[in-house]
C-alpha cells in the first residue's frame, strides 16, 4: 500500500477506511512516525488548505477530524510504547476560546510515550484552570496549545497567572500550535516552544530530568 491512500481517505472523511488503512500500514511494517506524518497529518494539512480556500466548510473539516482521531487511536499503542516509569507530570490543554484538540492530543500521546504522566484538561481552558491543575496534581510542566492567532495570547495570561500564584519557579511552561513561534514564546516568557508533538515530548522529558537532578543536589 501507499501511505497517500490514508491521507486521501482522511480528506474524504472516511473514518472506517482510515482506521482500516492505518492498521494495514502497521501490519505491513510502516513505522508509526511515517504513518502519522505521510498519512494522517498530510491528509489533515490538505483539508486545512481547502478550508482556507473556502472549498470545504466546518462540517467537512469536523468529519475529517473524526477520521484523524480514529486513525490516531489505532496508532496510539505504537506512539506510547515505552515501558518507562513515570518520569514526571504534565498538565496539557488548549487555551481559552480555542476548541482545536487534535494536535494537543498527539502531544499528550507522545508525552505518555516518553513515560510522563499526562493530565489532559481539554479545550477552551482558562488560565486559572492550568494553574489550579498544576498545583492540585503537582505537575512540573504546563503545556498550552493554541491554533488560532486570536487565542495564542492567552498563553501569556497563563505565564502571568503562574507568576501571580507564586508557582513560576517550580513549573516549566511549554507552548505550541500552528501559529506559535519561538520568538512568541520568548516574548510571553514561556520556557519552551516546540514545533511538533515529538519534539514537545523530548523537551518535556528533558525538563523533568533537569528538575529531578536539581532536586537531588
Ligand atoms: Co479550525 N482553523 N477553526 N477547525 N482548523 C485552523 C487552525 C485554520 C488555520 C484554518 C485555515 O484558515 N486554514 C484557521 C485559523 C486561522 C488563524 O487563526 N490564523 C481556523 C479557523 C479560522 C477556525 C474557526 C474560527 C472557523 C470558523 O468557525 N469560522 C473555528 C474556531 C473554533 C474555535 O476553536 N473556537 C475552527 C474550527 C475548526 C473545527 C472545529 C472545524 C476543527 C477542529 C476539530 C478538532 O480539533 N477537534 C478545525 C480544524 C480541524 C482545523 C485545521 C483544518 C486542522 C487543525 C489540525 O488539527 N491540524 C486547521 C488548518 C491547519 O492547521 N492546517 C484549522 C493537525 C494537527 C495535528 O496539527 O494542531 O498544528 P496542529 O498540532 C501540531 C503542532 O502544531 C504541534 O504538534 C502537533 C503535532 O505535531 N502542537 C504543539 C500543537 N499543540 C502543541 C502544544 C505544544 C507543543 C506542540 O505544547 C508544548
Amino acid at each position: 500500500m501507499e501511505l497517500k491512500e490514508i491521507s486521501l481517505q482522511l480528506e474524504a472523511g472516511r473514518a472506517k477506511e482510515v482506521k482500516a488503512l492505518v492498521q494495514q500500514a502497521i501490519d505491513e511494517g510502516f513505522p508509526a512516525d511515517r504513518i502519522l506524518n505521510e498519512g494522517l497529518l498530510a491528509g489533515m494539512n490538505a483539508i486545512g488548505v481547502r478550508f482556507r480556500n473556502n472549498e470545504v466548510f466546518v462540517p467537512e473539516v469536523l468529519i475529517a477530524a473524526r477520521a484523524m482521531k480514529m486513525g490516531a487511536n489505532v496508532l496510539k499503542p505504537l506512539l506510547t510504547e515505552s515501558g518507562v516509569q513515570a518520569a514526571g507530570r504534565v498538565c496539557i490543554g488548549t487555551v481559552m476560546g480555542d476548541l482545536h484538540d487534535i494536535g494537543k492530543n498527539l502531544v499528550a500521546m507522545m508525552m505518555e510515550g516518553k513515560g510522563l504522566e499526562v493530565i489532559d484538561i481539554g479545550t477552551d481552558v482558562p488560565p486559572e484552570q492550568f494553574i489550579e491543575t498544576a498545583i492540585e496534581e503537582d505537575c512540573q510542566i504546563i503545556c498550552c496549545s493554541a491554533l488560532l492567532t486570536t487565542t495564542m495570547n492567552v498563553m501569556g495570561d497563563v505565564v502571568r497567572a503562574a507568576e501571580n500564584a507564586g508557582i513560576r519557579d517550580r513549573v516549566k511552561i511549554m507552548v505550541g500550535g500552528a501559529p506559535v513561534t519561538a520568538a512568541f514564546a520568548a516574548q510571553i516568557g514561556a520556557d519552551a516552544y516546540t514545533p511538533d508533538a515529538a519534539s514537545a515530548a523530548e523537551q518535556a522529558a528533558a525538563f523533568c530530568r533537569e528538575m529531578k537532578e536539581k532536586q537531588a543536589v
